[in-house]
């Protein structure tokens, strides 16, 4: 069984391996991908060239920086992680965009978050980022929900947004918690935390298929009501295999860096590092903060959380 290390490790690179690996595929449609990839050809990833990651492990660079320093979900340490690490050619999304250059110059999250989109954003930036808080609360589901709500307030205000992020979190850290995956109970504690009535209909539906069927069933474009579950799903179906819960997210088509980012987290988190290829972990770009950086980062956290607990 893995270290409890060894499985901060395995979601902080996991995501990052599977957003570089979706990343060159990002928008374009699931039969371009079967023509060109198949997916199984590109999680192999034979090329050589260096996976380079994109705003999903950027933004969760800076969840976990955040933890790290305050040892909780500040919000204003938090917005200030994502500015400090911002690099707009990242692949961020338009509405997150707008916000961190506001921010940046000097603009209130409080109310920039309620007036760049109408409603507040129901993208899935807030889920994507947000695997870090399932590993660091993983001992107390409650309040891995509260610390994933707050963590997506400071940039999506809309409630499904928030929803997204709150499920990704405690998926990790159910991930964490179950030694050998149930997915009865799994999806039933998901359920039992959704908050919006589209992901509770999500988690009741999912709870009576094979997660493998339902992987098609709740979209792959970059809503959080329309991702989420599917990058939940392509982990459900591949429990005890990496590299087949990234084939699965980046066979979807659309936000495939962004479905693969997420189930690589979730399923990072469940297997630990050794059971990330390493010939994937090795291809993972490394300058300032990448491969080597995030497995400090990985283990400053781990170190946080021992501490705290
Ligand atoms: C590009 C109307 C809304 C909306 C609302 C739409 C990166 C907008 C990552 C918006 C992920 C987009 C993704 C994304 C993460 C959201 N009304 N439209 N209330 N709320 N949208 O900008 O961090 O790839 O079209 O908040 O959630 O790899 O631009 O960013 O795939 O969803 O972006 O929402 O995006 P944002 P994000
Ligand atoms: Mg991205
Ligand atoms: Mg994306």
């Amino acid at each position: 069984m893995p270290s409890l290390l060894d499985r901060f490790r395995g979601c902080l690179l996991g995501q990052a391996v599977a957003d570089g690996l979706g990343a060159p595929w990002e928008g374009l449609p699931a039969d371009l991908i079967f023509v060109k990839g198949p997916a199984e050809k590109i999680v192999q990833h034979a090329s050589g060239e260096v996976l380079q990651y994109t705003d999903d492990t950027q933004m969760a660079i800076g969840v976990a920086e955040a933890l790290i320093k305050a040892g909780r979900i500040d919000q204003d340490v938090l917005i200030q992680a994502f500015v400090a690490n911002y690099e707009p050619d990242r692949g961020y999304g338009q509405g997150a965009r707008r916000l961190l250059s506001a921010v940046a110059e000097g603009g209130d999250w409080r109310e920039l978050v309620q007036s760049i989109l109408p409603g507040g954003s129901f993208g899935n930036g807030g889920a994507m980022r947000v695997a870090p808080v399932g590993l660091f609360f993983h001992n107390d589901l409650d309040r891995v929900a509260h610390e994933a709500a707050l963590s997506a307030e400071v940039t999506h205000a809309h409630p499904l947004g928030i929803d997204g992020a709150r499920l990704l979190a405690l998926a990790v850290a159910l991930a964490i918690r179950q030694s050998e995956f149930e997915a009865s109970m799994f999806f039933s504690e998901l359920h039992a935390r959704a908050e919006t009535e589209e992901f509770q209909w999500q988690l009741a539906t999912i709870q009576k298929l094979d997660p493998l069927d339902a992987i098609g069933m709740f979209g792959n474009s970059l809503e959080a009501h329309r991702s989420v579950v599917t990058a939940i799903a392509c982990f459900a179906a591949s429990p005890r295999d990496y590299s087949t819960a990234i084939r699965y997210a980046i066979g979807q088509g659309d936000d495939v860096d962004t479905l693969a980012a997420m189930a690589g987290a979730i399923s990072g988190a469940h297997l630990g590092i050794g059971q990330i290829p390493s010939r994937l972990v090795v291809a993972l770009e490394n300058d300032e903060k990448g491969r080597d950086y995030l497995g400090q980062l990985a283990s400053q956290l781990h170190e946080r959380f021992q501490e705290l607990a």
